[in-house]
């Protein structure tokens, strides 16, 4: 009908759709010819298996202790950043499993962060000119606490090459906050958090100037005030990092690195690693005092001046025998160790007297300095080119990478003493216990970074490769190297984890849901719902998606219009998740269930742009696709009026439409018996199943308006619009029939495994 009225239009919808289903059906025919091709092994049993492949008892050993069988889940969820690529990675201990990638300071296709409306908006607004930084470089996540335990509701992440910081919430695991940092041009890529998250704490790395006004070179710690219920929405709690209620302290130019912050006895107080003119300290700041002092506004941020600070003795200097990589601080908060060659463990609450006595040696740069000889615990050599450690849930145990001597160490911080160590066959770097920088390290694993990849038994992908860490098990005496993971796209340092259980993750969205800001969108819509809306060149479409089909099918735009389409994800059902794009208009976006999002774009190219669904949804998923036409500017229409067709057209045409009667009477007969014996066997008690047959039933309501037609133009005879829109009636009967058919066969697995 359409090609009578734009001749740039090429007919293909109907023709197209007969065609997937045929070459769905045909993929899955050659799927299986190839899988029969393979030749298969006779049965073998575990000694067979080991011996074709040279397995060692211990490789069988390592390989159990991190396999994953059908069903399990794993005991922690990892989080790592990509560095550069701005994304974090999602894996699964033991079985290191990569689960997701999640844009964070990048734009992620997948997810369409970045690429829709409502993430653009929250990467632009974080940046420096309102346009998108595409890269990152984000180290060190920060997880949220509440009495300085990981609660599994926040990640935090500090961007260092763009100077931004980054919230997800882990109910969704999204990207819900990224700011602009309006001081630094340099941060550090770490941050650290108080036990309670009411702060999460960003440094500068390398000194710069903080406005236009002035040339001095600064330094500074930033407290990003967090609020943990900001507001409730339809998802939940929705914290968010409050802006107006952050404060800076300044300080004199010192290059700052690495920082943490104590916990219970130490509560109120942060350290971090500083450095300038070849010497090295650890600096201690007692951060109540910080956020409760006489601010000024500098770029309409918060600013404690560095001589308020000094006068009143907030801020501490102790010099290092040498550098130091990090700064942590042991789990119940007694001791912060400072890690290099020279390991030394401080004690805190000696350092904290020192700072309030105002018991200082000396300056540096103005900043009052504290012997470190009268705040040591004591100090240890544990290796050469000692890089990271961690701690585990025994007392006072910690690990140690020793990189130069390809090792790692484990001792004991209150003892001063080596307890074991493991050798390894790579250089070791960064180092992760699950929850091992909160008050309660919990795991038998260990993780170290390996930066090199240079092992024999990995294969060269180019010059590049991607980061590896290896799993280490620590549960006993003897450790042992499980496990090496590939981390693609990524260049990694540190990671966190927590027990997977205390993540609660949601399943859908509530219908019509933004999930940048967990309100419900004003576009959502609804079955039955969907419009066009157009004021001058602006035009809104209001759309829905749902198996198998996009609401509306054709969209109808003039040359140089601003188009949006809103769609909402209508789904019931879990992981029924659409995609979305428009053919060569660069626009995409992902429609988890019950999500709703929108794609704006200029229509500034004449002719018929294909959409469709970008994620593979079901067995009628290639059939999930409309049609866009653009036309051209000045398009007057053709002369109009139905083309006439000759009288043996109408009868090809009048019989093509009687037997599409007869398939549809059948389909019709398929769809009754499913219906009856779902409601024999009580689908109604099963959620999962009753969320299909409501999907099935609303693909069949909207085959109304069809029916309608079909018949309509029956009477009057024209056989070609009847046979055309019965078609379009079909492809809806089939989709409730699909929708029914998978509905029939869960419930017959349900009852079958009573
Ligand atoms: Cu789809």
């Amino acid at each position: 009908m359409l090609n009578q009225f734009y001749p740039f239009y090429k007919p293909k919808l109907n023709i197209m759709m007969l065609f997937t289903r045929r070459f769905f059906v045909l993929s899955i025919a050659l799927l299986l010819a190839v899988t029969a091709s393979v030749p298969v092994n006779a049965q073998q049993t575990l000694n067979d298996v080991k011996k074709d492949r040279g397995l060692t008892d211990n490789d069988v050993l390592a390989a159990a202790k991190t396999f994953m069988p059908r069903g399990g889940r794993d005991e922690y969820f990892g989080f790592v950043g990509t560095g550069n690529s701005g994304t974090m990675i999602v894996y699964g201990l033991p079985s290191m499993r990569i689960y997701k990638y999640v844009g964070v300071f990048s734009p992620e296709p997948w997810q369409g962060y970045g690429y829709d409306d409502e993430s653009s908006l929250l990467l632009k607004k974080a940046s420096l000119d309102d346009k998108i930084d595409w890269y990152g470089d984000m180290r060190y996540p920060g997880f949220s606490e509440t009495n300085g335990n990981y609660d599994g509701k926040h990640l935090f992440y500090s961007d260092g090459a763009n100077s931004r910081i980054a919230m997800l919430d882990l109910e969704d695991f999204e990207t819900k906050q990224v700011l602009s940092h309006p001081l630094f041009l340099s941060a550090f890529p770490g941050v650290a958090v108080t036990p309670n998250t009411d702060w999460v704490i960003q440094t500068s790395q390398f000194p710069a100037t903080w406005d236009a006004q002035s040339s001095d070179l600064k330094s500074g710690i930033t407290f990003w005030n967090f609020h943990k219920v900001e507001k409730t929405t339809k998802t939940g709690h929705a914290g968010r990092i409050l802006k107006e209620k952050s404060i800076t302290l300044e300080l004199p130019p010192f290059t700052l690195g690495y920082s943490d912050a104590g916990k219970f006895g130490s509560d109120g107080y942060m350290v971090g690693l500083a450095s300038k003119d070849g010497k090295n300290y650890v600096y201690l700041v007692d951060y109540n005092k910080v956020v409760g002092m006489k601010t000024k506004s500098v770029s309409n941020f918060a600013v404690v001046p560095f001589a308020n600070a000094n006068k009143d003795g907030v801020v501490a200097m102790i010099q290092l025998p040498a550098k130091a990589n990090y700064v942590k601080v042991t789990p119940k908060g007694k001791y912060f160790i400072t890690v290099g060659d020279e390991t030394t463990v401080f004690d805190f609450a000696k350092a904290i007297k020192a700072l309030t006595d105002k018991s200082f040696n000396g300056k540096v740069d103005g900043i009052p300095t504290i012997d470190a000889a009268a705040v040591k615990h004591g100090s240890i050599k544990l290796g050469n080119g000692v890089t990271d450690i961690a701690f585990e849930y025994r007392p006072n145990i910690a690990y140690a990478s020793a990189f130069n001597d390809k090792k790692v160490v484990r001792w004991n911080y209150e003892t001063l003493k080596k307890e074991g160590e493991l050798k390894l066959d790579f250089k070791p770097g960064q180092l992760m216990v699950p929850q091992g920088m909160s008050a309660s390290p919990h795991s038998n694993y260990l993780t170290v970074v390996d930066k090199e990849g240079l092992y024999k038994n990995f294969v060269s992908v180019g010059p590049i490769r991607p980061s590896f860490q290896h799993l280490i098990d620590i549960s006993g005496d003897k450790m042992s190297d499980l496990y090496t993971m590939s981390l693609p796209q990524c260049n990694m340092y540190g990671s966190v984890a927590v027990l997977r259980t205390t993540i609660k993750p949601i399943i859908r969205y509530p219908t019509g849901t933004n999930s940048r800001t967990g309100e419900i969108s004003p576009f959502k819509t609804v079955a039955g719902k969907e419009k066009i809306e157009r004021k001058g060149n602006r035009v809104h479409v209001f759309g829905t998606l749902i198996r198998s089909h996009i609401t509306p099918e054709i969209v109808e735009v003039n040359q140089g219009d601003i188009v949006t389409f809103h769609l909402t994800n209508l789904e019931l059902a879990e992981d029924e998740t659409h995609g979305f794009t428009i053919d060569t208009y660069g626009k995409h976006g992902s429609f988890e269930p019950g999500k709703t999002a929108s794609l704006t774009f200029t229509a500034d190219r004449e002719g018929a742009f294909p959409y469709y669904c970008t994620e593979f949804c079901s067995a009628l998923h290639l059939e999930m696709e409309g049609i866009l036409l653009v036309k051209p500017k000045n398009w007057k229409g053709s002369k109009g009026g139905e083309i006439t067709l000759t009288k043996k057209e109408l009868a090809e045409y009048k019989k093509n439409y009687e037997d599409k009667l007869k398939v549809i009477a059948q389909t019709q007969d398929v769809i009754n018996g499913v219906v009856k014996w779902l409601k024999e066997n009580h689908y109604e008690n099963y959620p999962y199943v009753k969320a299909l047959v409501q999907d099935a039933v609303a693909q069949l309501n909207k085959a109304a308006t069809p029916k309608a037609n079909y018949e309509k133009f029956a009477k009057e005879g024209k056989w070609k619009d009847a046979f055309l829109w019965a078609e379009q009636y079909f492809q809806y009967q089939v989709k409730a029939a699909d929708a029914g058919l998978r509905a029939k066969k869960l419930l017959t697995e349900k009852l079958g495994s009573k």
